[in-house]
Parts: C-alpha cells; structure tokens; sequence
C-alpha cells in the first residue's frame, strides 16, 4: 500500500498509523482523510492487527482541517462544510468507533478542531506532556464537529465541555489528563515507548473480548443500568464460549501467560 499523507506499518500484532504532513502539523486534507479511512479498513481485515495505534509526525498532532483547502476568498461558491463532514469525517469517525479492534492515540502536540475530535474518538488516549487540545472551531466561527460535542461532554462533563467550545482555549495535556479528558499524560520522551508497551499490551489480550468491551462502552451512556447489565450478561455468554477464556482460565491455573487466538 503506498500513501503519501500518512506512515503505515505493521509489525508484532499493532497497525502504526503515524498522520505524516508535519509542515501543516498534520492538518486533514482530503488525501489523508481517504488515506486514514484505507489504513482502519486494512487494520480491520487484518487478522495479524489486534490494535492500531495513532499518533502524529513532527511538532503537531493534527491541526483540524487543513484551512488552505477551505479559502473562502477564493471568488468560489462557499463549500457545503455538512456534505463535506458527511463524505470525508463521517466514515472515519464511525469506523474508529466500529472497528472492532481497540484504537490507541498518543497525541505527540497540538490536537486542533477535528484533529482534536479524532483523538477523542479513539478508545484510550495517552498525550505528552507538551501536547494540547483546541476547540478551535469557535475561533473561526464554526461548530464543534467530528463528535466533539458528543465525546467532550461524555468525557469531562458539561460544564467543562461547553466552556472548551464556547471559548476555543488551549488545554495542556496535563490539565486533560486531570478533567479525565484523556487516559494519560507522560513526559514528552517517553510517550512513544509508553505507547508501543502499551500497544503491545493490548495485542495480547483475546481479541474476541476486546471487540466486545468496545462495544459494550459505546453504548453505556444511551442505555439503562438494566439494559447494560443485560447487554454485558450477553457479552459473557458469547466469550464464556471462546476458546480464548478457556486458555485464560488454563494459563492462570499453569502460572504462565495465555496465548490468545481470537477464536
Ligand atoms: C495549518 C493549519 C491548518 C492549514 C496550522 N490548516 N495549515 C472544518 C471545516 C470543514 C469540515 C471539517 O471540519 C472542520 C473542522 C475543523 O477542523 S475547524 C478547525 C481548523 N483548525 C484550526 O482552526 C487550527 C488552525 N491552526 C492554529 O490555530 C495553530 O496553527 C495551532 C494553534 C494549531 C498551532 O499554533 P502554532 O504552534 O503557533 O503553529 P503555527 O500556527 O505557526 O502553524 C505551523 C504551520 O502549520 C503554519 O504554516 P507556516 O507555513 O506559516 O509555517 C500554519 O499555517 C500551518 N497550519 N494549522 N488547520
């Protein structure tokens, strides 16, 4: 597969997506966006990737969209940023949620518009420490977008979220890590190690269950205690029935580590 807008590689069970437009940090155009759909959809199919794991090249993490795409002075008709969401952010979004393999982000800089969204739309988030996080939209008379106003207030709660929205401010990742926005916050050398031995961690673990535990958080905030506690009684049938907990229990019992199929 060749890309030009984005680094792919896997290798030990883990998809290594690295955005590659370091000279715009990252921003989103129309390439990248077809690239990264590409990358999730090969990550999926790939029975070798148990977990795919994102970050950014050079200073940046990804700026949102890539504003010299968007000029609005153009002398063109004005861009239906709605049909544009729908085609090009929509399905990324979705697929990062739907993938059924865990989606780790290590935010390596600045996280902006809908490059902050995208980070939020991963499962886990690690950041380092001279990271930061804009709702820029407010900044240029947009709306938050990419599920930033479904995410934000799911992850710090309203009062935080609409203040992020509404004012635009730069967040440090340490004061994300703080409103529970992000999973964590480590020092700017070690985030690339700590995300790899993380990764790695999340590679060994059965594959059937993650899918599962994934599906399971997703839905929480929409159901009932009663629905949930139905949903997840489910879930532990279908995986009491896996290959993969019988090696769990067996492992535990031989004192060594389970080695899991996805079966
Ligand atoms: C950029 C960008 C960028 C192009 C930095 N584009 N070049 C909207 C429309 C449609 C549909 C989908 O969704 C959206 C949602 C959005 O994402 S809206 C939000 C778009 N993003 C922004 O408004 C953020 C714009 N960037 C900034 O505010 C700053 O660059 C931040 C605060 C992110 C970083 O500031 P600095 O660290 O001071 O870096 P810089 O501003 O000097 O940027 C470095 C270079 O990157 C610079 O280019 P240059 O040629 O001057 O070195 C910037 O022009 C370029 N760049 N963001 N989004």
């Amino acid at each position: 597969m060749h890309f030009e807008c984005i680094r792919f590689e896997t290798g030990a069970g883990i998809a290594r997506i690295s955005l590659n437009r370091p000279e715009r940090l990252n921003a989103f155009n129309q390439e990248m966006l077809k690239e990264l759909r590409e990358a999730l959809e090969h990550s999926a199919d790939d029975a070798q990737t148990r977990v795919i794991l994102i970050t950014g090249c050079g200073r940046g993490f990804c700026a949102g969209q890539d504003l010299t795409e968007r000029k609005t002075d153009d002398g063109q008709l004005p861009r239906d940023l709605g049909e544009s969401l729908e085609k090009n952010y929509h399905p990324l979004i979705r697929r990062l949620r739907s993938l059924e393999k865990p989606v780790l982000c290590a935010v390596n800089g600045v996280a902006a518009g809908a490059g902050a969204s995208f980070a939020l739309a991963c499962d886990l988030v690690i950041a380092s420490k001279s990271a930061s996080f804009i709702q820029a939209f407010s900044r240029i008379g947009l709306t938050p977008d990419c599920g930033s106003s479904y995410f934000l207030p799911r992850l710090v709660g309203e009062a935080k979220a609409r203040a992020l929205a509404f004012t635009g401010d730069q967040i440090d990742a340490e004061t994300a890590e703080r409103w529970g926005m992000i999973w964590l916050c480590v020092a700017d050398e070690e985030l690339q190690n700590r995300a790899e031995t993380e990764a790695l961690k999340l590679s060994k673990k059965a594959p059937l269950a993650s899918a599962e535990t994934k599906k399971l958080f997703q839905q929480s905030f929409e159901r009932s205690l009663e629905e949930q506690l139905k949903q997840e009684g489910k879930a532990q049938q279908r995986m009491g029935r896996t290959e993969d907990y019988h090696e769990g229990v067996q492992a535990f019992l031989e004192k060594r580590p389970p080695q899991f199929k996805g079966k």
